[in-house]
């Protein structure tokens, strides 16, 4: 993660389905650079932006190569803070730091003396948040998905937690949010302030399974190419989190351990910080190489071969 203020997300339980269609050209140009990368490498097949989507590689491939992507561009929002009473004291167009530049942002915001934090997120020319075009008159035209963290800070300036919502703008219509304290789980906002930043874009995840492994074998998974901060988890066959890492490998890419389950197959995600949802509500862009190696059991020792590895490991299965 990044050293600035937002640092973790709160999470509320939403559901995003991305549909990603890659033109035949572009298909083809996978299949290529596929069949060009050496035995126990392998790309992407787009999309597999979901779990039940995933890339699954042939036996015995351990290294993942693919690229995070921009997916989809919404809306050119507009953001507005309100007081208990409905007055509008903060407005801002586009100086959101996530987004395609025209997202909107507001940071340091008091809560008191309000006993709520009150928002309304509306498309570019409406800046007072009644659905029209403050010049025309007429519905704003601005539609799509976005998103946005709410980040709760106490008296101290200390991170206290994080809101995400997530919507829909429509033409001619303002969303409005209204977030209170039960959503940060503290008694009040009093004495509280908060940033509120909105992202109009959808940006890529890509999960994959690896298959063939040696079963048993410790595991280091580590994404060992890749100038974006990404961050990498680990599923089980249901596909539910089992593990999550952010930046343990070099500087802000991400590394992760285990043991190889005993089908030999196991399952990642990978995706732009802070996206711990696995949504694609990140803006990192840029391609990665996802790296698998292994560490014998003490027992299998100086064994050199994944090959060699299985054999071993069945054979010791059997005298058990
Ligand atoms: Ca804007
Ligand atoms: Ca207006
Ligand atoms: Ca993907
Ligand atoms: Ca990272």
């Amino acid at each position: 993660m990044r050293g600035n203020r937002r640092v973790s997300l709160g999470g509320r339980e939403m559901k995003k389905s991305i549909g990603k269609s890659l033109s035949c050209a572009a298909q083809i140009l996978a299949m290529a650079s596929l069949s060009a990368l050496a035995p126990n490498q392998a790309a992407a097949s787009e999309p597999n932006e979901t779990f039940a989507t995933r890339t699954i590689l042939p036996s015995g491939v351990t290294t993942f190569s693919d690229e995070l992507s921009l997916i989809e561009v919404g809306p050119d929002l507009t953001l507005g803070a309100f007081d208990d009473f409905g007055f509008l004291f903060a407005t801002d167009d586009n100086s959101s730091v996530l987004g395609n530049g025209t997202a909107s942002e507001l940071t340091i915001i008091d809560v008191d003396p309000d006993t709520a934090i009150h928002l309304a997120i509306s498309g570019f020319g409406d800046f007072d948040f009644d659905g029209l075009d403050d010049t025309t008159g007429l519905a704003h035209t601005e539609a799509g998905d976005f998103f946005m963290y709410v980040d709760l800070y106490d008296a101290a300036d200390s991170f206290v937690g994080t809101v995400l919502v997530e919507s829909t703008l429509t033409a001619g219509g303002v969303v409005v949010v209204d977030v209170e304290a039960d959503d940060f789980g503290v008694p009040t906002l009093a004495g509280h302030n908060y940033d509120a930043i909105t992202d109009n874009t959808i940006n890529d995840v890509d999960f994959v399974t690896f298959t063939g492994l040696p079963a048993g074998a410790s595991y280091v998974a580590e994404i060992t190419t890749g100038e974006i901060d990404t961050i990498l988890a680990s599923f089980d066959e249901f596909g539910d989190l089992v593990d999550l890492n952010d930046d343990n490998g070099e500087s802000l890419l991400s590394k992760l351990e285990g043991i190889v389950p005993l089908n030999g197959e196991l399952h990642f995600a990978v995706t732009g910080f802070a996206d711990f949802d696995f949504f694609g509500f990140h803006d990192e862009s840029g391609s990665y190489t996802l790296e698998l190696s292994f560490v014998p059991e003490p027992a299998t020792a100086g064994v050199l071969t994944i090959g060699a590895l299985c054999l071993t490991h069945r054979r010791k299965r059997t005298t058990a």
